[in-house]
């Protein structure tokens, strides 16, 4: 027999498909939902889809064995920008041009020997799909999750189209390469801050989620306790709030600074007499991104109004900024400006000259240096002197509680998720408008609201441009349609209920079944999505649970994120140029040393090290297995207790490692496995077991070698072995004993035995027994588990 993967793996491939073993059956057992990331059809699979599903189909391999019910199901995430840009540079249908790429890396998943559930596959940009998305937009309508406001687009003037973050390449459009400008446009939100702090606190339920994850979801939440303080304003407006989270440093206020994008501007934008000067900080400010605005090193800039405002303690008057370093969509979009304790703040005094007043000093320092940002003692804050910061804060904010100028708040960094994209490849947002211009819901038997196809990508929002999308005729009356799409996001927020009745048409999901299969047992994908997707997903989930939809509250129970692919240290990426194409590592040595190399080349949550010669090794190690078990009877047993203790400390060994996620140590023992057997050959039994422990990391060459050791049916459906604790205590090792430093005898033991115990069977042995009799033991001297030297005399 030789060895001949790419040959018999295909032959597997199609015999599972069409025995469909994956299928989930839905039957009494109990249920394991295994669960992938699922990609964006590029049309290509990179190693880091290979590492990720590798993982998950090991594990959902092993979980059939143990008896479950798995549901492991795989589909696209196919609405997107690129579709879009290859319909433009290609002159390709979005709609043709996925497909055709789902075609292809649904081949290339076959090729890995993954045991996808088929029957459960779905696409989101399929109406199938996103007519539900549309169904579920209209029920958070229903619920209040939805509304519309004003918000800041990138704008493209010359492609006159909106541009993502990513496409806005130094300032300038990646395409047009026109100087990129905000735009204010009216666009749907959801309002997943109504959930932010269940968000917060059932992090805390999610006991195998990577701590760094949780981490970062809290840090994206970013809940912090402060008090919010009104400052009454010379102009005829309402008092202008801020928030702040240093309400012990209030008596050392100087200035009150607003974000150019603060609703008090537009006034100043009428009535200072600066008017024109203003206007032109407002557009300058505009471009920049937010996180430049933040950037704490970079030089921050004002305009100084003429409106003031007056300190709510001592009714000093204090000068009002618009300044860029202030942001709108946080806390309220406003500051009071204490220079001595705030890095920025102190910069900003700097440069325009303004009063910096020292009111927490530390103990400890003599000659402050300011900014002194930390807490410490009140000095120059008449009553309140003397104070620590914590009390402080709390003096402060009660006396403003109690002159009705400020209250406890409670801040939180995230905010509500900006769903509008005005593209064409995205799920279109089933509202119309009237000629009021009043949003009206589609109705639910109207759904879904498809994506036309005369469309033109040569400028613009193609759906603005299409006559049989843009206006709709409903009873008699024209209406204006919706053109946004919905952010794709939305669409992997739920795929994972979906996933439980991919093929329902009266509904997005069957309750009974989401009950059923989940919590997902194990979720596996990259950290890149511990913030939005993650979030967004579990948002979801207590949206629709509090909806009466679903019975869960949390949708991932278990998530693992796998480490990178890195090669000559650094992340495989097309633009560096590193890149291994699996294709052509499986058409070289078949799909199972593909996942073998990838499984047993580092922990699954560490970066893995591409190496040709651990890819070779993973061959080698294969086709040793191969040459061994296809012909057993050329290694016949020669030490039945050596082949019986190596496939059952193996058999454990696996096991265990299998159940933490500890692929590569499994893999190593079953390497020390095959070596044991060629020392000391090999039976059936021993041959079958080992197929067993193989088959959820290499299932094709499990599957050829249990066929070859006679089977009929697939190895998938026999049950996981289990091994025998007998076998596991009698670990012998061979003693030698000396007698004043010569060799007189061995025996065997079992190993790790203690001191005393050794002597005991020593004293048994006849052997011995003339060297002993009548001798006095002055001295043992042990090695554990190979020498023992007596000293008599
Ligand atoms: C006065 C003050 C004095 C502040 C001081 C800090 C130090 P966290 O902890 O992240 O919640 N702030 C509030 N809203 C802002 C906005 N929209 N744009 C920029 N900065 C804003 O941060 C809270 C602090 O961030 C607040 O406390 C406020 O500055 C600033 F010695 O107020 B502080």
């Amino acid at each position: 027999m030789t060895f001949n993967p790419t040959e018999f793996e295909s032959k597997w491939q199609k015999t599972w498909q069409t025995e469909s073993q994956t299928k989930t059956s839905s039957s009494q057992k109990e249920a394991y939902y295994v669960l992938e990331m699922f990609p964006y059809p590029s049309g290509q699979l990179h190693m880091g889809h290979v590492r990720n599903y590798t993982i998950g189909d090991c594990l959902a391999r092993y979980k059939r064995f143990q008896g479950y019910d798995v549901l492991y199901p795989m589909g696209f995430d196919s609405f997107g920008l690129p579709a879009e840009n290859a319909a433009i540079k290609h002159k390709l249908d979005p709609h043709d041009w996925t497909e055709s790429n789902i075609k292809e890396m649904k081949n290339q998943l076959l090729a890995l020997g993954l045991s996808y559930d088929w029957s459960k596959e779905l696409a989101t940009s399929r109406d199938s799909y996103y007519k539900w998305n549309q169904w579920l937009f209209l029920q958070f309508y229903k619920k209040g999750l939805v509304y519309r406001k004003k918000g800041y687009v990138n704008w493209d003037p010359v492609d006159e189209t909106v541009l993502a973050n990513e496409q806005v390449v130094d300032g300038k459009g990646w395409r047009s390469g026109a100087l990129v400008e905000k735009k204010e446009i009216t666009q749907w939100y959801l309002k997943i801050t109504d959930y932010a702090q269940e968000l917060l606190d059932d992090l805390d339920t999610l006991e195998d989620w990577p701590e760094r994850v949780k981490h970062m979801q809290k840090h994206w939440i970013g809940k912090s306790q402060g008090t919010q303080i009104l400052f009454e304003l010379s102009y005829d407006y309402p008092p202008l709030d801020v928030f702040t989270t240093r309400a012990d440093t209030l008596m050392g206020a100087s200035y009150l600074a607003i974000a150019p994008e603060h609703p008090f501007v537009s006034v100043l934008l009428k009535q200072d007499p600066n008017k024109d000067v203003l206007k032109t900080y407002i557009q300058k400010a505009l471009k920049e991104s937010q996180i430049n605005r933040a950037d704490q090193s970079k030089e921050k800039t004002g305009f100084l109004s003429n409106a003031t405002a007056k300190h709510p303690i001592t009714g000093e008057t204090l000068p009002i900024f618009v300044a860029d370093y202030v942001l709108m969509d946080y806390g309220s979009g406003a500051v009071m400006a204490v220079p001595a304790h705030d890095s920025r703040d102190f910069d900003f005094a700097k440069r325009y000259n303004l009063t910096i007043k020292e009111v927490i000093r530390n103990i400890q320092t003599e000659t402050p240096t300011l900014p002194y940002i930390e807490p410490g003692i009140l000095i120059n804050s008449g009553m309140f002197d003397g104070l620590n910061s914590e009390e402080a804060k709390k003096q402060i904010t009660h006396y403003l509680e109690k002159n009705k100028a400020g209250k406890w708040v409670t801040q939180y960094k995230l905010r509500d998720w900006l769903i509008s994209r005005q593209r064409y490849w995205g799920t279109p947002i089933p509202i119309v408008y009237d000629e009021n211009n009043e949003a009206i819901p589609v109705k639910e038997d109207q759904l879904p609201v498809l994506l036309p196809k005369d469309i033109l990508f040569d400028k613009g929002n193609p759906l603005e441009h299409s006559n049989s999308f843009s206006s709709v005729n409903i009873d008699n009356k024209t209406y204006r349609r919706e053109t946004d799409t919905m952010d794709t996001f939305f669409c992997s927020s739920w795929y994972f209920l979906r996933y439980t009745s991919t093929h329902l048409d009266s509904k997005a999901f069957d309750s009974d079944l989401v009950n059923h299969f989940l919590p997902v047992d194990q979720y596996i994908g990259g950290i890149e999505h511990a913030c939005l997707h993650l979030l967004y997903a579990r948002f979801f989930t207590k949206a629709l649970r509090d909806m009466g939809l679903i019975n869960i509250n949390e949708p991932f129970k278990r998530l693992l994120t796998q480490g990178m692919v890195i090669k000559d240290g650094a992340k495989m990426s097309k633009s560096l140029g590193n890149t291994v194409d699996p294709s052509s590592i499986i058409s070289k040595y078949g799909a199972d040393t593909a996942r073998l190399f990838i499984l047993f080349g580092a922990p699954v949550d560490r970066d893995l090290d591409w190496s040709d010669s651990g890819v070779e090794g993973s061959y080698r190690f294969l086709k040793r297995s191969f040459n061994l078990i296809s012909d057993i009877e050329k290694h016949p047993n020669t030490d039945y207790e050596a082949l019986m203790r190596a496939i059952h400390t193996c058999s454990r060994d696996v096991s265990q490692d299998l159940e933490r996620f500890g692929y590569n140590t499994a893999i190593a023992k079953l390497m020390t496995f095959i070596n044991v057997a060629y020392k000391v050959g090999i039976t059936k039994e021993a041959a079958e077991h080992f197929c067993l422990l193989l088959a959820p990391f290499a299932p094709h060459s499990a599957e050829e070698l249990w066929h070859l050791l006679g089977h009929k049916k697939s190895i998938f459906t026999a049950s996981w072995p289990s091994y025998d604790e007998t076998w596991l205590k009698s670990e012998i090792c061979t003693i030698i004993v000396q007698i004043n430093g010569k060799k007189r005898a061995q025996f065997e033991s079992e190993i790790n035995q203690d001191k005393d115990t050794l002597l005991k069977q020593i004293q048994a042995l006849d052997t011995l027994k003339i060297y002993l009799e009548g001798k006095h033991i002055v001295k043992e001297i042990v090695v554990p588990n190979k020498l023992i030297n007596l000293v008599v005399k």
